[in-house]
């Protein structure tokens, strides 16, 4: 107790027990969303009738649909823009920058509670907030003045001793912990950091970290809140956003990793997920064609200015393509001003404009075959666009050697290391940002024809009878479940026609399979539905009749969002029952409804002549949105 974390959940805390493994409720003082999952997350506030946003601050931003191919993002741009102005929410607009940076350097206060639609909100725990990535759903509820339900976490605290040695960075300390923990290692912790090696970090490092402890299945990463915080806010023109917070002499964390930053070395994630983690010297000689710059993980001004720094002396092999989309509309602007763009621009590098871009596979898919090294926080299969891609993760600075060499490169193979200013000083420029309007009254919200109102459900029937269609092994992410990419990515806001790719690269029957069975279930492995907070994964499988999930063990976010939407998140009470559970087998369930209710935590399930037992490990809460057939019948 009294890490900083602790601090923070006691002084928002208004249901349960401030004590890990208790149901909690806190206040939220400001929200994030995105345009891809921002659009059902407003249509969901449209539907719980407030005229006025209940939070401190939230904001609205777009940065993952960028690509107008047709009319649909842009419409979906202005219906938020829209929303924005109706019910009193900041709005960044398309080419600021993505919504973890900017939240960070403009809005990010030390000691408040965050919380976005989007898996990398903790990203401003580099500013010690509690931020908490979370379904939509969620996201409105605490708009609309609810608090947010969740489990008290455990805490993790990295002990950091030493100093990174030259040409190694903060994505090779989270690659350090991803190949220690694996991607379902910090499950059910907050991460925080402590020791003496912090104030060697800077808040856009510390940022790095933060971000990836996402894929380590992290609640939420959090740093203290010190001097490096305070000159960050002062530079940002926001002095008065600081107070120190720190964890209490003697605070108790329930696991320790220790790392010693001296030793590290530079580490690369391997396709196709970002535990895979090799050292890149174990790397080296592999020929690369593609090397980018970008996303909310390693796209900030000390990344791109060490990129020039290096490019000064360097050209880009003939067979790369080396491209750099900034983190922000900000650090662009800066990247100019100190002189860093017109490096880059010389040397050819392909300037983006600030968003998700490739990350989200907006763009930038790789050639067939062909290697693609990227400052991403997510390599999972298929992401970037390309069937059977090779994507790995590295440091900016493993890139740009890459890029350079033309093949995978351990920088330290480069020499001498260019000078970094980490000083923070830069020119501040909100003109891409929307500040809320004072008489909102008068706004009117604007629908696309693409823009389809949320599906109803009936609530949950006494007895069910399910075919299972599909059985998965471990580490199942959303990006299996609901592909993203610029031909769905558009879809976000018409449920109907999204719900027509659900599970397409992993099985292009089961749409056609779901539509003739009508009710059904899925059976999967460990960690499932890792990694993008997107409801979709839960309300398009719903839609098509998907009303049980039987798995070894659910990844927190994608288990609340499958009871936001009435789908019976169960696991297996004998992991052994996952071998003779098959595809076609019917599961029955007698007075579902009633067992719920009652609190039963071991649900008896009928597979033809066959019966087991599965655990249903959810609060009461949970069980009454279940009961109802979804959150939105529960709070009408
Ligand atoms: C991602 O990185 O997977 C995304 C795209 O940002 C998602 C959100 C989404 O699917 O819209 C996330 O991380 O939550
Ligand atoms: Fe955007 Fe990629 Fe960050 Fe997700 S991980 S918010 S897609 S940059």
């Amino acid at each position: 107790m009294d890490t900083v974390a602790d601090q923070i959940i006691k002084e928002h805390i208004i249901e349960g027990r401030p004590e890990p493994g208790e149901n909690i409720a806190l206040r939220i003082d400001q929200t994030l969303t995105q345009d891809a999952t921002g659009t059902l997350t407003y249509l969901e506030l449209a539907g719980m009738g407030i005229d006025q946003i209940k939070t401190e601050l939230s904001v609205s931003y777009v940065d993952h649909n960028l690509s107008q191919t047709d009319n649909k993002n842009a419409d979906d741009h202005l219906f938020l823009q829209s929303v924005a102005a109706k019910y009193g929410l900041y709005f960044s607009k398309p080419g600021n920058g993505i919504c973890h940076v900017i939240h960070l350097e403009r809005f990010s206060i030390p000691g408040k509670t965050l919380l976005g639609s989007d898996s990398h909100t903790p990203t401003s725990g580099a500013c010690a907030m509690l931020a908490i990535g979370a379904g939509g759903l969620d996201v409105a509820a605490t708009m609309a003045g609810y608090p947010f339900h969740l489990i008290y976490p455990k805490i993790m605290g990295i002990r950091l001793a030493g100093k990174l040695s030259a040409w190694v960075s903060a994505k090779d300390i989270v690659l350090e912990l991803l190949k220690r923990l694996t991607v379902k290692g910090a499950a059910g912790y907050i991460i925080e950091y402590f020791g003496p090696g912090l104030g060697t970090l800077t808040i856009s490092q510390r940022a790095v970290m933060a971000n990836m402890g996402s894929e380590l299945g992290a609640t939420s990463s959090i740093f203290p809140s010190d001097s490096h915080t305070k000159a960050f806010l002062e530079s940002q023109g926001r002095k008065e956003s600081w107070r120190e917070i720190s964890a209490k002499e003697g605070a108790q964390y329930d696991h320790i990793e220790e790392i010693d930053l001296s030793t590290l070395e530079p580490l690369a994630a391997a396709p196709s997920s970002p535990d895979n983690v090799y050292p890149v010297r174990e790397l080296t000689g592999k020929p690369v064609s593609q090397v980018l710059i970008g996303s909310c993980s390693n796209a900030y001004l000390r990344d791109l200015m060490m990129i020039a720094g290096v490019l000064k002396k360097n050209k880009i092999h003939e067979d790369v393509s080396l491209e750099i989309s900034p983190g922000s509309n900000q650090i662009l602007e800066n990247l100019a001003l100190r002189g860093g763009l017109i490096d880059l621009i010389r040397k050819g590098v392909r300037i983006h404009q600030s968003g998700c871009l490739g990350c989200i596979g907006m763009g930038q898919a790789p050639a067939t075959g062909k290697i693609s090294l990227r400052t991403f926080p997510r390599n999972f299969p298929g992401r970037s666009g390309t069937k059977d891609d090779r994507v790995f993760l590295v440091s900016p600075e493993t890139a740009i050697a890459s890029a350079i060499k033309g093949c995978i490169t351990d920088p330290r193979d480069l020499g001498e290391c260019p000078s970094l200013n980490n000083k923070y000083d830069i020119v501040i420029n909100d003109r891409l940002i929307i500040p809320p309007k004072i008489n909102n009254s008068d706004y009117q919200i604007i629908m696309g024809p693409n823009i389809k109102s949320l599906p109803e459900f009936t609530s949950l029937p006494q007895d069910i009878n399910l075919r299972v269609i599909l059985k998965l092994d471990d580490n199942i992410t959303t990006d299996h479940i609901m592909p993203a990419g610029d031909h769905i990515l558009p879809l976000r806001s018409n449920i109907q026609a999204i719900s027509r790719h659900v599970f397409e690269r992993v099985d292009p029957q089961f749409v056609a399979k779901a539509d003739r069975e009508k009710e059904v279930a899925i059976v999967a492995g460990i960690n499932y539905g890792q990694g993008s907070s997107r409801e979709h994964a839960a309300l398009a499988p719903r839609y098509l009749g998907v009303r049980l999930k039987l798995v070894k063990s659910f990844a927190r976010i994608h288990k609340a969002n499958l009871i936001n939407f009435g789908i019976i998140p169960l696991t297996f009470e004998q992991a052994e029952d996952y071998g003779i559970t098959m595809v076609g087998d019917s599961l029955k369930i007698k007075g579902i409804k009633d067992l719920i209710l009652s609190g039963e935590e071991r649900i008896k399930i009928i597979i033809g002549s066959r019966v087991i037992f599965t655990r249903l490990e959810i609060s009461s809460r949970q069980r009454e949105i279940l009961a109802a057939g979804g959150l939105i019948n529960y709070l009408k």
